[in-house]
């Protein structure tokens, strides 16, 4: 199907919805996407709403429930932040480390996931917690589902910065065959629904410099936790 403007659109994805013009979606699951360059036209924006965040909450490395301290260093902002300690995976109101309620969520972002959501047809979504991981060359996620939150009807809004990565997009056991999909600087990805709950993970980080962010990956990932 084209309009008379010559923009491509897959029938079943975009019936009741004009395309937008700020990237392409691209399925990766039943009601998982990733959109391509989203988030670039609001980065002069963001960027320094970001640097704030980081300023008040800065970036820490966390221990897993079974001692591990993660590679991938972590913060948050929003009325809810995720945390890990020996004694378990939870969302907290206040920073542990500063025992401060966590950065407010800018607006900026909550518009930003929204839109993003919105052009997955991922309508009115109200995210409550912003996870800010930083990955330096070396650090991964390994395979998990993100299931602390307290309802899974709400999708999860994925923005990548800086570095590329390579992103694992699994099924709903551990040991099923996953997608890799290459991540970039302003890409985001949105899944929720039937794939709310699919194992997914990001492998080792090469080394390298992004122009604007240096020699790191950033994540910010929008939930509603609460
Ligand atoms: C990352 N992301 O991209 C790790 N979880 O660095 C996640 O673990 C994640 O991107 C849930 C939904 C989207 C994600
Ligand atoms: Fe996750």
């Amino acid at each position: 199907m084209m309009r008379s403007d010559d923009t491509p659109i897959t029938p079943d994805l975009f019936a009741d919805q004009a395309p937008t013009t700020l990237g392409q979606a691209e399925r990766i699951g039943q009601q998982s996407f990733v959109l391509r360059g989203f988030a670039l036209p609001w980065l002069d924006r963001l960027l320094p709403e970001l640097e704030a965040v980081l300023q008040a909450a800065p970036f820490r490395q966390m221990v897993t429930p079974g001692g591990f301290t993660m590679s991938v260093a972590l913060t948050s902002c929003g009325a809810l932040g995720w945390t890990t300690d020996r004694s378990g995976y939870r969302y907290t109101r206040e920073d542990p480390q500063t025992g401060r309620p966590w950065p407010a969520m800018p607006t900026l972002f909550r518009e930003l996931a929204q839109a993003a959501a919105a052009t997955a047809q991922f309508e009115h979504f109200e995210p409550d917690a912003c996870l800010i991981n930083r990955y330096v060359p070396g650090a991964r996620m390994s395979l998990h589902q993100d299931k602390d939150e307290r309802d899974f009807s709400a999708p999860i809004v994925s923005m990548s910065l800086g570095l590329p990565a390579v992103f694992q997009f699994g099924g709903f056991e551990r040991s099923d065959k996953s997608l890799r999909v290459p991540l970039f600087h302003g890409d985001i990805v949105v899944w929720g629904g039937v794939d709310r709950l699919r194992y997914h993970g990001v492998l080792p980080l090469k080394p390298g410099q992004h122009p604007r962010l240096g020699a790191q990956r950033i994540n910010l990932t929008f939930r509603t936790a609460g």
